[in-house]
């Protein structure tokens, strides 16, 4: 029987060899007890996809967020072109617990509610013997209020690679995606599982469940072949990296393998929320060897003890976060605070209160903050779930930033029992502007010198800031932009600047960075105020100061202070001679901000103002 896979990646320019394929075939070819006869047809794995001209039996049609309509329409083609095709549909996006399912797979005869391996070999089998396809794991068209029983786990650690055992395919697909021009992402898991359950989260059948290993030599000798291909992002898929002691010495063979491939590869990873050692001890490997350019992103949610037990993050100790975060900053590593906005008992007070406290554990480089997306399969969409915290949606097309990156169609949580759309507004708005004003640079070392030097909290500071005139001018427009997508059809927050489609919080900047008088009605010294002109990236003509003290140092000093820690030294009284240099023009600047949504801690001013280059 000919099978054909599809499984299109998120972004236009970085795709990812088709690992489903990989592990699939491997799977049946090497794991499985029965003999199934497949041809694999070229999987589709880039961005947009084409059905092939030749016939196939089976489609199979891998959904995730990002892709399911794509897949949708290509399994509707797929049937028209050819009625006897069996569509199979799975993956994290199929609304498996959801009676109206069918009404959104007209065209789809299958759908597999579970880890895939084992469940599509059994299918392909009863394909093959022309048995029953009605088998644990998979629900039918022609069956679908079957009861969804539990299929057992697989064995991972007794699984052959699919790396190594696709080798030949998978090479020849990074070597398509590189005479394409693209970069070369993949993916990789060391394990399946994770033990908590974050009700916003969907970790692919994995969340609240035992964590199950693969085989330690074989990553071992996966990790060789994937650096062999020297690819550009390396990201493990593991819930919760630095789980086990292992996994550091796993980062010591990256960092081998780089060295040997001489490869400028990055590693991404979701660290473990309790064992910050191994995670930290990862971070410093691949930062010295340059393979973690996207710094240290630690999730925290939320601060406030009610929103964490709505979502149950309640077992994730912040103190464990705090104590991780003092030896990331003495590492020197970059740390960037993850919130998610719209959870379950938030408030306009919460909300800023959670921003604050990232302020004073110094995440001064980024604070990301997602929105509440309402996954099909996350605890948070059960109607109970729903129900009971009064959660409202809107459905929207979304990305996280415009350009070249299309938009797909999911849901966001804007209300909830502690908050109305309009209070949600007001949020969205608290985090743009405390993005723009704080990391992208424009208040950040004003507001470094109250707080430490002068006493005044962050939060006195900003909502001073917020009082500016041009500031409030310019957070009403994005007001405007808020309220038509809650309120209204609008389907994204992205704004226009110059002509070009931009985020809210490179807008607030490009629009401030413009004004010459934003920092004007300030209560600062004088040449605390000249030093922040000089050192953010705005378009005022003055390019040095000479100023009476040696703030360079200070602020050096201050902005590496452990978290929730004061910095005590006092300002040397010093002839200091400040100057920027590089300028950059508009669209440069804006350009600049928008290629960096992941590394853009750092780069809201001059560091060599700081000394720090
Ligand atoms: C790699 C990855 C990415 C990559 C993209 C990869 C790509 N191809 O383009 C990147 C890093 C870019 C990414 C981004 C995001 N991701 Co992501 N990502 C993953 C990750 C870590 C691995 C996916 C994977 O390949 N797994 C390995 C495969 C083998 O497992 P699987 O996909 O679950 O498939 C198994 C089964 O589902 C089943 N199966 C799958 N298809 C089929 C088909 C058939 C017929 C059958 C029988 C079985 C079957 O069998 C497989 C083997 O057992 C998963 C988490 C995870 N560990 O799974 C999250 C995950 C897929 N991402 C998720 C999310 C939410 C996102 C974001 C939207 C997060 C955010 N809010 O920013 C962003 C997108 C941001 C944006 N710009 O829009 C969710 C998706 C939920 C959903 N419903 O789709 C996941 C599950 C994690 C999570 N809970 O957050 N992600
Ligand atoms: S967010 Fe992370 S810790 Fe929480 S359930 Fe998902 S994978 Fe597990």
């Amino acid at each position: 029987m000919k099978v054909l896979i599809s499984n299109p990646c998120l972004h236009p320019n970085s795709v990812w060899p088709s690992y489903l394929l990989a592990r699939f075939k491997t799977y049946i070819d090497c794991d499985y007890e029965n003999k199934v006869d497949v041809e694999w047809l070229d999987p589709l794995y880039l961005h947009d996809v084409v059905l092939p001209p030749e016939d196939y039996d089976i489609l199979v049609i891998s959904c995730y967020v990002w892709n399911y309509e794509k897949q949708i329409e290509l399994a509707r083609l797929a049937k028209k072109k050819n009625p006897n095709v069996f569509i199979f549909a799975g993956g994290p996006q199929v609304p498996f617990n959801d009676k109206k399912v069918w009404e959104q797979y007209d065209s789809i005869d299958a759908f597999c509610y579970t880890e895939g391996e084992r469940v599509f070999a059994e299918f392909l089998l009863a394909w093959q013997n022309n048995e029953s396809l009605d088998i644990p794991g998979i629900v039918l068209k022609t069956n679908p209020n079957k009861e969804q029983v539990i299929v057992p786990k697989l064995k991972l650690n007794t699984l052959a690679s699919a790396y190594i055992h696709c080798k030949d395919i998978l090479e020849k697909q990074v070597n398509h995606i590189r005479s394409l021009g693209k970069r070369v992402n993949v993916m990789w898991e060391t394990n399946r599982g994770c033990p908590y359950g974050c009700t916003f989260c969907d970790w692919g059948h994995a969340t609240n469940s035992k964590i199950k290993l693969f085989d330690y030599e074989t990553l071992v000798k996966e990790i060789d072949l994937l650096m062999s291909w020297k690819p550009n992002v390396f990201f493990i898929a593991d819930a919760n990296w630095g789980m086990y002691d292992h996994d550091v010495v796993l980062i010591e063979h990256m960092v081998k393998a780089k060295y040997k491939y001489d490869s400028t590869t990055d590693v991404v990873f979701s660290a473990a929320k309790n064992k910050k050692t191994n995670v930290n001890r990862s971070l410093k490997l691949l930062t010295d060897a340059g393979m973690n350019t996207g710094g240290n992103q630690i999730g925290f949610q939320h601060l406030d003890p009610e929103v964490l037990k709505n979502i149950k993050r309640d077992n994730i100790k912040t103190s464990e976060s705090i104590k991780e975060l003092k030896e990331t900053v003495k590492e020197g590593i970059p740390i960037i605070g993850v919130l998610i906005a719209g959870n379950p008992g938030d408030t306009l007070d919460k909300w800023k209160h959670s921003i604050f406290e990232l302020l004073k554990m110094q995440f001064h480089e980024d604070i990301k903050v997602h929105d509440f997306m309402l996954l099909p399969n996350a605890p948070a969409a059960d109607p109970a779930y729903m129900e009971k915290y009064k959660i409202d949606t809107v459905t929207k097309y979304y990305n996280e930033k415009p350009g070249n990156r299309s938009l797909y169609k999911t849901k966001f949580v804007v209300e909830s029992y502690s908050f109305s759309k309009k209070d949600w507004v007001e949020m969205q708005v608290w985090s743009y502007f405390i993005q723009a004003a704080h990391s992208l640079g424009l208040y950040k070392f004003a507001s470094l010198y109250a707080y430490h030097y002068k006493n005044i909290e962050y939060q006195t500071f900003y909502e001073e800031v917020i009082q500016i005139p041009v500031v409030k001018k310019v957070l009403d427009e994005i007001r405007i932009v808020l309220n038509e997508y809650v309120f209204g059809e609008r389907q994204n927050k992205f704004i226009t600047y110059n002509g070009v489609d931009t985020t809210l919080d490179n807008y607030i900047y490009m629009r401030l960075a413009k004004e010459n008088n934003y920092l004007d009605t300030l209560q600062i010294d004088k040449d605390v105020k000249l030093f922040q002109e000089i050192i953010s990236l705005n378009f005022s003509n003055r390019t040095s100061a000479n100023l009476n003290y040696d703030l360079p140092s200070w602020f050096s000093g201050a902005i590496h202070t452990a978290p929730f820690e004061k910095y005590k030294e006092s300002i040397s009284k010093k002839d200091t001679f400040i100057e920027k240099g590089n300028l950059y023009n508009e669209m440069a600047l804006l350009n600049k901000f928008d290629k960096a949504p992941n590394y853009r801690h750092q780069i809201g001013y001059y560091a060599g103002v700081l000394n720090e280059n």
